[in-house]
């Protein structure tokens, strides 16, 4: 797929404001790939399409669970972590996208997980760091980015943040969620 007709499906599914993050996400993505080497056509692609389903029902993303036999413990969890792998089920199946780089980084944008790619990695991060995001410490992680260059420690960061979060909701870890965290404390420097 083309950045046109990325932006032309991502704005006629989107609202607005959530096209708009998803934008910002692409933008902060393509500067990203520049100081890690990475893709900037899928860094691109990628960030505009990462929250397809943001808004889809959830009981139609379970049955994409069931029927596309996704890893069945999504069943346990909600929205926030389904979007994720239902956008990448779509972006296959509806659109014909085919480059597992960029599927996966759709995938896993919502958990993390363990070993992730370059496109991956810069999609987790550069939706946590765009510029218009402001939760405490986000100015930390883009120093870690932008300053200190390592993507790894801003991973580990990000999942750190996520699950204390997470914790003190008594929210559900979820297995990828966890993999990442430690996966990624032994990779930072
Ligand atoms: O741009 P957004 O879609 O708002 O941001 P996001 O896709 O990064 O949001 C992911 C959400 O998923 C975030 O609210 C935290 C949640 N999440 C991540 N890992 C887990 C989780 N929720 C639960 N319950 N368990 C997890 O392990
Ligand atoms: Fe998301
Ligand atoms: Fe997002």
């Amino acid at each position: 797929m083309k950045r046109k007709k990325a932006l032309k499906v991502a704005a006629e599914k989107l609202p607005k404001k959530r096209f708009k993050h998803s934008e910002r996400v692409a933008e902060t993505a393509v500067k990203m790939a520049e100081i890690f080497n990475a893709d900037k056509e899928k860094c691109f692609l990628a960030g505009i399409l990462h929250d397809y389903s943001k808004y889809d029902e959830l009981s139609k993303m379970y049955q994409t669970v069931t029927t596309e036999k996704l890893d069945p413990e999504l069943l346990q969890y909600k929205t926030e972590v389904l979007h994720g792998p239902i956008a990448a089920v779509k972006m296959k199946n509806k659109f014909d996208i085919t480059d597992e780089e960029i599927l996966n980084a759709i995938a896993h944008h919502t958990s993390g997980r363990k070993q992730m790619g370059i496109i991956e990695k810069i999609i987790f991060v550069a939706d946590y760091i765009e510029p218009k995001r402001s939760q405490p410490g986000v100015d930390d992680i883009r120093d870690i980015v932008f300053g200190e260059n390592n993507l790894d420690l801003a991973v580990y960061s990000i999942t750190k943040a996520n699950i204390r979060h997470l914790l003190n909701k008594d929210s559900t870890i979820y297995h990828k969620t966890l993999e990442c965290l430690n996966y990624y404390n032994m990779a930072r420097e």
